[in-house]
């Protein structure tokens, strides 16, 4: 990798990504992209360009303008608020995902975009899921990271482009708050933990779902592309995971710091149905034999990172 072209740089993963690919790579070589622009790092810190993954072209010529050999296609629309647009969610996360694969095709790039826990569905093991098991997701968001799995297998085998992704877990982190997902409520509630010592959760209690702190997500992601293609069995996607926790759990890890701290419950059933479709904890077995991934956050150490960056971040803006 030595120019990279990031798509939905500005979400959740993107924000930090596209940061810690410029730290590691060179601020020039690292193209950040979205379909909005705002006053942000990404925006200020290195090239950014305005591009809808849906117009092919518009991807093209910043790939071809920067002479780019790596693309990293984050943007789509999350579980939620793809059950919410389902068609909107079709279009963006397959229309998108094509167009981008068409171009790492013509131009000869790597390609990395993620899928994630939300591929399996209620009739996939949900202990220990296998890296290789059934995925018949009930959700548009699985079925879209399904087919996306499957197309960039088929651009890797009819192809030969160099596809790869991993299967995200909920993802934490304090810089990009996320957007329209199920997992959010594990985000939302350090940031009420701070605020107001109290949050109540629209997953309900002993739901389990894996999940990761932004840190080790990053690495997953640099640690593959930069992975010996010789030793991939697997490539679209690696099941990874840090650890597997319920809203309970979450909350004791918190109260260890913010000893009053509550969580009540307002279950949204809609979520809630996305998350119990989901794995309890999955098998990351294969990444770990293929390309050496070992998670470095635990809920322990995540916590006392989130608490304490997140403090940092409010008070800061509270003197604004
Ligand atoms: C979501 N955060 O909730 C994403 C992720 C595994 C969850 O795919 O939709």
């Amino acid at each position: 990798m030595k120019k990279i072209f990031v798509t939905g740089a500005l979400g959740q993963i993107g924000s930090e990504l596209v940061m810690k690919l410029r730290d590691i790579y060179g601020y020039d070589n690292v193209i950040a992209s979205d379909i909005r622009k705002t006053d942000s790092d990404v925006v200020h810190s290195g090239p950014f360009e305005m591009v809808d993954v849906t117009d092919s072209k518009a991807i093209f010529d910043i790939a071809k303008k920067y002479e780019v050999d790596t693309i990293m296609h984050l943007a789509a629309l999350l579980s939620a608020t793809a059950e919410k647009k389902p068609l909107l969610a079709w279009n963006l996360n397959m229309g998108g995902l094509i167009n981008a694969l068409e171009v790492a095709r013509e131009l000869k790039c790597q390609f990395f975009t993620p899928s994630s826990i939300g591929a399996f569905g209620p009739t996939t093991p949900k202990n220990n899921t296998p890296q290789d098991t059934i995925q018949r997701p009930t959700t548009m968001y699985g079925v879209n990271k399904v087919a996306g799995e499957l197309l960039c297998d088929y651009y890797y085998e009819k192809f030969g482009v160099d596809t790869r992704g991993v299967r995200f877990p909920g993802l934490i982190s304090y810089v990009a708050p996320p957007g329209g997902g199920t997992t959010d409520y594990a985000v939302e509630i350090y940031y009420e933990a701070i605020k107001s010592g109290k949050y109540t959760s629209y997953i309900a209690p002993d739901t389990y779902m894996d999940m990761m702190y932004m840190p080790d997500a990053l690495k997953a992601i640099i640690t593959l592309m930069e992975a010996d293609s010789s030793r991939l069995k697997h490539r679209n996607a690696f099941n990874i995971t840090a650890m597997s926790f319920e809203p309970e759990e979450l909350a004791a890890a918190i109260r260890k710091h913010i000893p009053d701290f509550t969580i009540d419950y307002d279950v949204d059933p809609v979520r809630q149905a996305i998350a119990e479709s989901w794995p309890n904890f999955i098998d990351a077995t294969a990444a770990k034999e293929e390309w050496g991934f070992e998670a470095d956050y635990d809920l322990v150490r995540m916590t006392k990172d989130m608490l304490e960056k997140l403090s940092q971040k409010l008070l800061s803006k509270e003197i604004q």
